[in-house]
């Protein structure tokens, strides 16, 4: 009998141009994993996505045969373990995995909220203060990079260096937007030796957007950024 290939289900990513879709995105080209990208529009949210993450209706989602996936850090995890061909990303060490999960919290619930008030909000003692706890959050990340290695994750890419990816890229485009600085060669070089050294990486470089093209895009978005960072400073 003659023998049939076996299918794969088919790997797709509802996304646009944003820091959580590039999560998932590399994740994925670091694993060798083929997908196709279903660009959404977020003025108009497309039913696709309506339907495959109506909890947060945002993306990415991942849609993986029949199962759809949402959140980036999750998807990210389940692409590392549903694909385990491919360079791990999270350490085998249960304590290093766990510190990975931690820090990539940590940016995404402590470290962004005050950075885009800082970033946003109108100048005063509310955006100092985010100023200063931004500036603070970023160096506890630094202090995250071990000493001696390119990554986080040590001399591969890894979870943690996956989820500051925003950080690397997006910040940038958001301080020249605002005219605010907050990751300074000054205050935190290993940060910004970091950035350099993810986005000049092979894989990286397939999928992260260029700085020109994020500024394009994000640019007639500044008032929304404006108002969330408001309605973030009020319920603080
Ligand atoms: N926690 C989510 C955040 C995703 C997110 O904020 N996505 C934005 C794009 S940058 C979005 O879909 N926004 C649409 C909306 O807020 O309605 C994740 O990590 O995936």
């Amino acid at each position: 009998m003659e023998m049939m290939p076996c299918e794969q289900p088919a790997v797709r990513l509802i996304g646009w141009l944003s820091p959580y879709v590039h999560r998932a995105e590399v994740a994925l080209r670091l694993k060798g994993v083929p997908y196709e990208l279903l660009h959404d529009d977020m003025a108009s949210k497309s039913d696709l996505l309506l339907t495959h993450n109506p909890v947060h209706k945002k993306v990415p989602v991942l849609l993986h045969g029949h199962r759809s996936i949402p959140e980036s850090l999750v998807i990210v995890e389940y692409v590392d373990e549903a694909f385990p061909a491919g360079p791990p990303l999270l350490p085998s060490d249960p304590l290093a995995r766990a510190n990975a999960r931690f820090w990539a919290r940590f940016l995404d619930d402590k470290c962004w909220k005050a950075l885009w008030v800082a970033l946003w909000a109108e100048p005063g003692e509310a955006r100092a203060a985010a100023a200063r706890e931004a500036k603070e959050g970023l160096a506890l990340l630094e202090a995250q990079l071990p000493e001696g290695k390119r990554f986080f994750g040590g001399d591969a890419i890894g979870l943690l260096d996956i989820a500051a990816s925003g950080v690397a890229r997006w910040l940038g485009v958001f301080e020249e937007m605002a005219g605010v600085r907050l990751l300074t060669e000054e205050e935190h070089p290993a940060l910004c030796r970091w950035a350099r050294e993810y986005a000049a990486d092979e894989t990286v470089r397939q999928c992260l957007p260029h700085r020109d093209l994020v500024l394009a895009v994000l640019t007639p978005r500044r008032g929304m950024f404006v108002s969330t960072a408001k309605a973030m400073a009020a319920h603080k």
